[in-house]
């Protein structure tokens, strides 16, 4: 068929190439099935992965992509931990003639540096998080806990970004608290137990917007420690998606999360042998979408759905 003949050309032009891609490192349940995908995707294609963890450090991502370009490669993904520092190493890319993808974060940087970007729109992303909490409290006063992501990372800066706006206008609703968890379970749970502190051992905690699904597990582990039940003595509303929020959500302790794709190397892939194979120059920008879950979307099904995606 026609478009098993598309693949099949998509794949050829792909066939072959060697393509280094710079990790993050390993902080979240989606960074892990992010990298699974991505290696199951190269295999897929016949590309030859060069995989570089960068252990949450963007000098050690900087030396990855320099080692890339001194091995020649024919492309580099990178997923960019912070989104300042890049335009020196991405013109030495530039220079060489190697087509750099950005992976899930975006970068200030000119976009002449980068051939795309495969991200969600993650302000989008705050801000249904945002919408949801405003239409469930409805008009009661309710003082929020933000768990934040990486700092200087474009979806902590985002995902703040829009969760402010949905609240902007509803002045019931405050963030009262906000700190950075690192994207990582240990840290919300730990930042978590502060707030608790803080906050009448949690009794005036109305809601927790972590910027991903680790750190509100981590939250919930903390709330359940103090003695007080999450999803409905302190409502918990996180993006990702990934399995263990399903389960948390069929629990009744965790209420609606934002859907990321852990694929984000599907479409860098395809742009990527499209522009190889005749020079078409993908979008700057190729948007994932985020779609909302909540309690009533049968969470347990959900997670049976996603819990061999890669994750
Ligand atoms: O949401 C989080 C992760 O960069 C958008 O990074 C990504 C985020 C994702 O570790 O879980």
């Amino acid at each position: 068929s026609a478009a098993c003949l598309m693949l099949s050309g998509a794949a050829f032009a792909a066939d072959g190439m060697t393509v280094g891609f710079s990790q993050i490192g390993s902080e979240s349940g989606w960074r892990a099935a992010e990298t699974t995908v991505t290696q199951n995707q190269a295999k897929e294609r016949g590309i030859d992965l060069k995989f570089a963890d960068a252990q949450q450090k963007q000098e050690n991502q900087i030396k990855a992509v320099r080692g890339f370009i001194a091995q020649g490669v024919d492309a580099i993904l990178i997923a960019p931990v912070v989104a300042t520092g890049w335009d020196d190493v991405l013109a030495e890319a530039k220079d060489a003639e190697i087509p750099v993808i950005l992976l899930d974060r975006q970068i200030d940087a000119p976009d002449d540096l980068y051939l795309t970007a495969v991200t969600s729109d993650q302000v989008h992303e705050g801000k249904v998080a945002g919408d949801w909490l405003v239409k469930d409290v409805g008009d009661k006063p309710c003082k929020v806990m933000e768990l934040q992501g990486t700092t200087g990372s474009s979806p902590a800066i985002n995902r703040k970004k829009g969760f402010e706006e949905a609240i902007a206008g509803h002045s019931n609703i405050t963030i009262a608290r906000s700190q950075t968890g690192d994207f990582t379970r240990t840290k919300g749970k730990e930042v978590m137990e502060s707030f608790i502190k803080a906050e009448n051992g949690g009794k005036d905690i109305c809601a927790v917007y972590a910027h991903n699904d680790d750190m509100a597990v981590g939250a919930i582990q903390a709330i359940k420690e103090a003695g007080l039940k999450p999803g409905t003595d302190i409502k918990i509303v996180s993006i990702d998606a990934v399995p263990d929020i399903f389960l948390a959500m069929a629990a009744g302790e965790a209420n609606a999360t934002v859907e990321l794709t852990p694929n984000m190397a599907g479409p860098a892939f395809d742009a990527l042998a499209k522009f190889k194979a005749d020079g078409t120059l993908p979008p700057k920008w190729i948007q994932t979408e985020s779609k909302l879950y909540t309690q009533a979307d049968d969470p347990k099904a959900v997670y049976e759905s996603k819990k061999d995606l890669g994750y």
